[in-house]
């Protein structure tokens, strides 16, 4: 088996129990796509960590082997999650795999369609909430205080151990730690996450995170009572790791910064029309960010050259948003020459 998941990788540097199972999906070891194309604009060398790959398309899946491991060994029967989409789907899929109840919040209207039938097919309860991201986690963290029932929300310290080793990968990869990481921040768990891993291997690379401009707490510095933007994943108005990312971004001597809807969803057609690499809208926030905003650095420190964007989740979560973007498809005849003026007229 030459592939195995995060926690065989890195077990000694997470905080398991000894006694804990292992609850795995083989998450993890996912690629590392070089973009000369992106290189070029953005002025430095940009690889793309593509946190689609993973077991069920997104970054999630890392922190959940070890969330759900953690709970499994300690004996609890279910788990919970308010999420706004790829938690839910993550929390469903790793509870079916340990034999666990699993329970998801999700605000009402506000997922793509992907991950709900990825929650629904896995067995998860799935709850729609007449609220935002953000009263779902409030209601679930009392109900887990209530119940029998283990939160596996970033707020939960074993989801952001598994996390972290997404640094690790980058190091173990690269060589060395990149000079710079571009990260889309939500509920601001896997800046945190990555600054964790990279301080626990020593490098200290510049952290840029970028926040949907509808929904950027971390930049104008006060919650947002209604959150609004297209990259409904990180749809979140008052991020629970606010401070911890706040001082992991100051101590990297980088910024959390907006990208507007529009910047997004540029970044993300020219992710998957130029690069070949279709990831999900928030997603597409890191490059945004990297085309809007540059590489800035404290005065005095050096530019960046190596550069890694995390593309968070898959583009086949929402297709939808691809749908509504893309050209339409061309109806045809059944006939030689009606298709050939279809695959080949301007
Ligand atoms: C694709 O699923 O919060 O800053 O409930 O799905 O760690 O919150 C998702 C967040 C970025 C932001 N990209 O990460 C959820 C949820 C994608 C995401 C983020 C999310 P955090």
């Amino acid at each position: 088996m030459p592939e195995r998941g995060l926690i065989e990788r890195y077990r000694d540097r997470l905080n398991l129990e000894p006694d804990d199972p292992i609850v795995s999906l083989q998450e993890g070891t996912t690629p590392l796509i070089p973009s000369p194309h992106l290189s070029n604009r953005v002025g430095a060398e940009v690889f793309l960590k593509f946190e689609g790959a993973n077991p069920t398309g997104s970054f999630k899946d890392r922190g959940m082997t070890v969330a759900v491991s953690r709970a499994k060994g300690r004996g609890v029967q279910a788990v919970i999650c308010a999420s706004t989409g790829n938690t839910a789907a993550s929390c469903a899929a790793y509870a079916a795999r340990a034999g666990l109840r699993g329970a998801v919040i999700v605000p009402e209207g506000k997922i793509a369609i992907g991950k709900l039938a990825q929650a629904l097919i896995h067995g998860a309860r799935v709850v729609a909430l007449k609220g935002n991201f953000d009263d779902a986690l409030r209601i679930v963290r009392e109900l887990s205080q209530k119940h029998p029932i283990e939160l596996v929300n970033s707020v939960n310290p074993y989801r952001i151990e598994g996390q972290k080793t997404g640094a690790f990968e980058l190091i173990d990869e690269l060589g060395k730690a990149p000079d710079a990481l571009a990260i889309p921040v939500g509920n601001a768990g896997n800046v945190t996450a990555y600054w964790r891993g990279f301080q626990e291997m020593g490098a200290s690379p510049i952290l840029y995170g970028f926040q949907a401009a509808g929904a950027a707490p971390l930049v104008t510095g006060k919650p947002v009572e209604k959150p609004e933007t297209i990259a409904s994943a990180i749809r979140i108005g008052n991020p629970a790791r606010w401070e911890e990312a706040m001082s992991a971004v100051t101590t990297s001597r980088g910024r959390i910064a907006a990208v507007t809807d529009a910047q997004i969803i540029d970044a993300y057609h020219y992710l998957a029309s130029c690069v070949g690499v279709f990831c999900e809208p928030a997603s597409a926030a890191s490059v945004a960010g990297l085309l809007a905003h540059g590489l800035p650095t404290v005065e005095g420190d050096p530019k960046p050259e190596t550069v890694v964007a995390v593309l968070t989740g898959h583009g086949l979560k929402d297709p939808d948003t691809a749908l509504g973007k893309a050209p339409a498809v061309i109806s045809c005849e059944n006939d030689l020459s009606a298709v050939e003026r279809a695959v080949f007229s301007d």
